[in-house]
């Protein structure tokens, strides 16, 4: 197999590879319960594509996932994020779900094409006034706004002109922070930069399952170096219009657990801990790549690095945001050294099940003690910077049943054990200062469509968009009230 060959199906396989089957039992304590700190901040997110619809409003640009929900077959039942929850529209009902389950705190993100449609250039005041209103209704409500700048909706006019992997980008994602930082900066004070950069960039230039469905790996390498120029550019961007500005941004993350305890397999775990875990977040932190990933001498042309990149890319960052979902099984094939892209005859196999867990109805494996052994991971590589758990959650389908509610069990017992991980790593010594479960309320699953319902709260799509909060909502209300489990 040639290298292209490989960097086509090596990363892709790698990913089915680990799709998890075996983890480690929980350690005995994971169901400890207790008091959280004072002050900790129970919120809940969403992000713009997947809950506003409204996608032709108020001067709003053409984004990626605008163009690309209409290519045949990419969506689950042909969806679009059209019109989704119609929070553009509904905020005011969002706010009060929020409200009535004494949530402190909101994770929203801004569309970039509201903003600037086309992504570059004149600003569309319209698009900015509606997040101003969000904001105000926000702090009138006693609820702490925190936006994402990126949550994976490019405009389509930046795709067209070569998207993530061409530097371009990072120089307009930095205009598009500065106007931020400038329009809203007086009322929110806490700002992330991207969302889950390793997922957008693998699944939207490499797999091209997620927009703008490309499957071009040598882009994708690229697009990741771009994005981390990005994160260095768009924070002294929002900082140099308001230096009291606190920036962070948000990591998708997830334990590596050796599938054996063959030296092979440890390596494996290892390689992509950097690779998945730090690739984003602590190259931003420490201004460099770690190392090991790519060959040293290769590393310079994939990237397309240049002289006072690091630098560049370097953001000393107020807080980290951390997802939390499952934990990744690795294992490791023949030949390889455990360093992808340099093996080109690497495999990446199933490992046999060790024991299995639950599943959500999305079949992602419940692995609440990944969530301490992850916290406890990026800890290290953080430094005492606070943490914000900005996602963590799961879809389970079920609907309204007899009496109208909607009972979701097993969604309880994930939030149950999960917060009691958290709390295992908190009383260790890792500074989390917030939680936002994923999601206040169903939404756009991207390429799952609205099959799979993530929500504390049931959205009737096809009737109206009306919101009733499950049990699981009321009992994370009883939660976030009480700040202990
Ligand atoms: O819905 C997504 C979200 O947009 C990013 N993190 C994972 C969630 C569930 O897949």
């Amino acid at each position: 197999m040639n290298r292209r060959d490989f960097l086509m199906s090596g990363l892709g396989a790698a990913g089915a590879a680990m799709a998890p089957a075996a983890f480690a039992k929980p350690k005995a304590g994971a169901q400890a319960g207790g008091a959280f700190p004072p002050g900790f901040y129970w919120g809940a997110a969403t992000a713009a594509y997947q809950v506003e619809g409204a996608y032709r409003e108020d001067g709003k640009g053409e984004s990626i996932w605008d163009r690309f929900v209409l290519a045949p077959g990419k969506i689950k039942n042909g969806d679009t994020g059209n019109v989704a929850c119609d929070s553009y529209h509904r905020y005011r009902d969002d706010i009060a779900l929020l409200k009535a389950m004494n949530l402190k705190s909101y994770r929203f993100s801004i569309g970039w094409t509201r903003i600037q449609p086309d992504g570059a250039g004149a600003v569309n005041q319209k698009g900015l006034d509606y997040y101003s209103r969000l904001t105000d209704a926000l702090l009138e409500a006693g609820i702490r706004p925190l936006p994402t700048l990126y949550h994976w909706d490019l405009p389509q006019n930046l795709e067209d002109r070569g998207g993530w992997p061409v530097r371009d980008t990072a120089d307009r994602f930095a205009d598009y922070a500065g106007i931020m930082g400038k329009a809203l900066g007086d009322r929110i004070e806490n700002w992330s930069l991207f969302n889950e950069s390793k997922t957008f960039t693998a699944l939207g230039y490499n797999q091209g399952v997620f927009a703008p469905g490309r499957k071009d790996p040598f882009a994708f390498i690229r697009s990741t170096h771009v994005v981390n120029l990005a994160h260095g550019l768009g924070f002294k961007a929002l900082k140099a219009a308001n230096p009291k500005l606190k920036v962070g941004s948000v990591y998708d993350v997830t334990p590596m657990i050796p599938a054996s305890d063959r030296p092979e397999d440890v390596a494996a775990a290892d390689i992509w801990d950097r690779w998945q875990n730090l690739w984003f977040a602590a190259t931003v932190i420490d201004g460099r790549y770690p190392d090991g990933v790519f060959p040293a001498d290769r590393q310079g042309d994939l990237l397309n690095w240049r002289d006072g990149d690091g630098e560049r890319m370097h953001a000393d960052l107020d807080f980290v945001g951390l997802n939390y979902y499952s934990g990744t099984l690795c294992a490791y094939g023949k030949g390889a050294s455990g360093v992808p892209f340099i093996d080109v005859d690497a495999q990446w196999p199933y490992a046999p099940p060790a024991f299995e867990t639950a599943k959500t109805d999305f079949g992602w494996n419940v692995y609440p003690q990944g969530f301490h052994d992850i916290l406890v991971r990026m800890h290290k590589v953080t430094g005492n910077r606070p943490i914000e758990i900005t996602e963590n959650g799961c879809a389970y389908n079920m609907g309204p049943a007899a009496d109208g509610q909607i009972h979701d069990p097993q969604r309880i017992a994930f939030y149950r054990d999960h917060f009691a991980a958290m709390l295992m790593a908190i009383r260790e010594g890792v500074p989390v200062r917030g939680y936002h479960a994923w999601s206040l309320m169903d939404n756009f699953e991207w390429a799952s469509g609205y099959s799979q319902r993530f929500g504390l709260t049931y959205v009737d799509f096809a009737n109206g968009q009306t919101r009733t909060i499950k049990d699981s909502g009321r009992w994370y209300a009883g939660v976030a009230a009480a700040n202990r489990i």
